[in-house]
C-alpha cells in the first residue's frame, strides 16, 4: 500500500451529503467538454475524472456547511477558527457581462473604484460604476495565442499605479511561449494603455499548450510574483516541477524597479536559490503543476495558491509569513498522495492546506481570503472554486491544520478567477463572459 504523505496531515473522512456528491459529480466530472473544449484554463483532464478513486483515498472529502464545524474533535474545530461557514449564505450576484473569456480581475489602490478585468483573447477592460468602458484599456490580441489554457493569462498593476504608470502582463505569444512583459499607460491618455510600448522581462520556452500558470501579483513589499505551469502534457513529462534549472512549475519572484546583471529586473536578496549554479535565481517556490490563480491575504500577507491536479486531487497551497523555498511536491506527489511512485519519500515537501478529489470537480481555481467589510460573517474565509463543477468552497484562513473544504455554494458557473476591489470586496470571473460579485449575508 502506498505510504500516505504524512498521517498527521490526514483528516478523518467527513462523509459528504448525498446531495453534494450528486451535484458535484453531475455538473463536474460529468461535463466532459469543460476542461478542454470550452477553453478552460485548467489542465484538469476529463479522462482522469472517469476513473474515480477508491473511497479509501478520500482523506479530505468535502463537508457541507450544516455538517461543519465538527465539534467532535475534528482538526477543523480548532480554537483558532475565525470563520464559520454555517453562519453565511454565499451567492454570486451577476454584476456585468464581459466580452470574451474573462479570467482575472484586480483593482488599483487609487480611490477610483475601477476594476480591471483581463480577457483571455488579449484585452483588458476597465469597469467603473458598473459600466464597461467603450474601448478596452489594453488590446494585445495580435501578440497572443489564445484558446484553451493559452492567452492573456495574467495582469498586475504596479502597486503605485497610476503614479507609476506601469503594469505587467503574462501571455502566450505567437510562438506559443510564455512571456512576462512590462507595459505602461499612454502618456497622452490616462484611461488607456500605450499601444506600442512593451518591455519583455521573462520568456519561457514552452513545449505543450497546457499548464501555463499565468498569475501575476505584487506582495506588500512591492515584489512581483509570477506563477508558471510545469510546461504541460500530462504527468510532468520533463520533470520540471522539481528541477531548479527551469522557470516552469514554479512561483517566481522579481523586483521591477531596477535592473541587475543584465536582466531587466532585479533578484530580491531574500530569494532562496541565489548563488546556486544549478538554480534559476527567480525561483521562490517549486513543485507546482499548474498554479491557476494565486493571491495574497491583505491582512497577513500569506500567499495562497490553487494548484490544478493531474488525475485525482485538486489542492490549495499556502506560504505563510513570507516563507521562501517551499516545495509543494509535484510531481512526487499530487495533493497528499504519491504520484510517480508508490511509497514515495515526502521528506521536505510542503503538504497542501486542503485538497479535494475528482469526485467533486476536476480543476481548482485558487481564490482569495475575504477581508472586506460588507459581509462580516465571511471575514477570514479563504474562498475558492472548482472550474468544472462550479462548486464554491471555503476554509478558515487562520487554521494551522489541514481542513476539509466546506461547500458554500453550487454556482453552475465556469469560475476562472477571484479578485478584490480596493476595499477588499470579492468578485469572480466566469470564463463564459461574466463578472460576478460575491454576496454573503449572515443567515
Ligand atoms: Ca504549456
Amino acid at each position: 500500500m502506498p505510504r500516505r504523505y504524512t498521517s498527521r496531515f490526514r483528516l478523518p473522512a467527513i462523509v459528504a451529503v448525498a446531495l453534494l456528491a450528486a451535484a458535484g459529480c453531475a455538473s463536474g466530472a460529468g461535463t466532459p467538454a469543460a476542461p478542454t473544449d470550452s477553453g478552460a484554463p485548467t489542465g484538469g483532464p476529463a479522462s482522469g475524472s472517469a476513473a474515480p478513486p477508491s473511497s479509501s483515498d478520500r482523506s479530505t472529502a468535502p463537508a457541507s456547511p450544516s455538517g461543519s464545524p465538527d465539534p467532535s474533535g475534528s482538526p477543523s474545530a480548532a480554537p483558532t477558527r475565525s470563520f464559520d461557514p454555517a453562519r453565511v449564505s454565499v451567492t454570486l450576484e451577476p454584476y456585468l457581462e464581459i466580452p470574451g473569456a474573462p479570467l482575472a480581475v484586480t483593482a488599483p489602490a487609487d480611490g477610483s473604484g475601477r476594476l480591471f478585468v483581463t480577457e483571455r483573447g488579449g484585452r483588458v477592460w476597465v469597469v467603473r460604476d458598473r459600466q464597461l468602458a467603450d474601448q478596452p484599456f489594453l488590446d494585445v490580441a495580435s501578440r497572443v495565442t489564445a484558446g484553451g489554457e493559452q492567452g492573456l493569462l495574467g495582469f498586475a498593476l504596479h502597486p503605485r499605479f497610476p503614479d507609476d504608470p506601469r503594469f505587467f502582463i503574462y501571455y502566450t505569444d505567437t510562438e506559443r511561449d510564455q512571456v512576462v512583459a512590462e507595459r505602461r499607460l499612454d502618456p497622452s491618455d490616462p484611461e488607456r494603455a500605450d499601444p506600442d510600448y512593451e518591455r519583455e522581462l521573462l520568456r519561457m520556452d514552452d513545449f505543450a499548450g497546457n499548464h501555463n500558470g499565468g498569475g501575476l501579483a505584487f506582495d506588500r513589499d512591492g515584489l512581483l510574483y509570477i506563477a508558471t505551469g510545469d510546461g504541460g502534457g500530462a504527468g510532468d513529462p520533463q520533470a520540471t516541477g522539481q528541477r531548479l534549472d527551469t522557470h516552469l512549475g514554479k512561483l517566481l519572484r522579481i523586483g521591477v524597479d531596477g535592473q541587475s546583471d543584465g536582466r531587466p529586473y532585479t533578484i530580491p536578496e531574500s530569494n532562496p536559490f541565489i548563488g546556486r549554479d544549478d538554480a534559476r535565481p527567480e525561483i521562490l517556490h517549486l513543485g507546482l503543476r499548474n498554479p491557476w490563480r494565486f493571491s495574497f491575504d491583505r491582512e497577513t500577507g500569506d500567499l495562497w495558491i490553487g494548484d490544478v491536479g493531474q488525475g485525482q486531487w485538486e489542492e490549495i497551497d499556502v506560504a505563510r509569513g513570507g516563507a521562501a523555498g517551499l516545495n509543494y511536491g509535484w510531481s512526487v506527489v499530487e495533493g497528499n498522495h504519491c504520484f510517480r511512485d508508490d511509497g514515495c519519500s515526502t521528506e521536505g515537501l510542503m503538504p497542501p492546506v486542503t485538497e479535494y478529489s475528482h469526485d467533486f470537480g476536476c480543476s481548482v481555481t485558487g481564490g482569495v481570503v475575504y477581508r472586506g467589510s460588507e459581509w462580516p460573517g465571511l471575514r477570514g474565509a479563504y474562498l475558492f472554486a472548482d472550474y468544472c463543477s462550479g462548486t464554491l468552497w471555503a476554509i478558515d484562513a487562520r487554521s494551522d491544520v489541514v481542513e476539509a473544504p466546506v461547500v458554500v455554494a453550487e454556482t453552475g458557473r465556469s469560475i476562472s478567477s477571484f479578485g478584490e476591489d480596493e476595499a477588499g470586496e470579492l468578485y469572480v470571473t466566469d470564463l463564459d463572459g461574466a463578472l460576478l460579485r460575491v454576496v454573503a449575508p449572515e443567515r
